[in-house]
């Protein structure tokens, strides 16, 4: 039988940076209370928790980036919102956004959740981020959790 590798999604002990942006508070204050919850149900304490919050997933590569290089935190959760508008913006923001958390992932190697919806409607995103599993950030959560432990197995 081969030997298989699966992180338990056990937080004790781990700490854990999160990123969220403002835009579209109306999205990110459920992303952020979902992975909030997620976290704290898979016994990870307040004390190891640390939330910077940035203006618009633009910024998120940013406080990810120096989060990252601090050595303090196991993984990284990122919430954000794009919601698609009239102008090319959308595509922007979310190469960029993509493309910064998975440089952060490989320069630092550290697991980062990519809890960023992008979507065409608000109403899309807010179905995202409603109570409990459906809930992108409580998602994104569990994923760092488990890529956390992951990367322990891994060595
Ligand atoms: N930022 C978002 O997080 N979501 C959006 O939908 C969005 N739109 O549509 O423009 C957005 N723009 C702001 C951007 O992230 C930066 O904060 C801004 O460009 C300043 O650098």
């Amino acid at each position: 039988m081969p030997r298989e590798l699966i992180g338990a999604p056990e937080g004790g002990a781990l700490r854990f940076g999160i990123v969220v942006s403002r835009f579209n508070r109306s999205i990110t204050a459920p992303l952020l209370a979902g992975a909030l919850e997620a976290l704290a149900t898979h016994g990870v304490h307040d004390d190891d928790i640390v939330v910077a919050h940035v203006p618009g997933a633009f910024e998120i590569p940013f406080a990810a980036q120096a989060l990252a290089r601090s050595g303090r935190y196991q993984a990284l959760v990122c919430l954000g919102a794009v919601v698609r508008g009239e102008t090319p913006h959308f595509d922007y923001i979310c190469g960029e956004v993509a493309r910064g958390v998975g440089r952060v992932v490989a320069e630092y190697r550290i697991p980062a959740a990519f809890g960023v919806l992008t979507t065409d409607t608000i109403e899309q995103a807010l179905a995202r981020a409603g109570e409990g599993h459906g809930n992108k950030g409580y998602e994104a959560a569990v994923t760092a959790i488990e890529m956390a432990q992951l990367a322990r197995l891994l060595g």
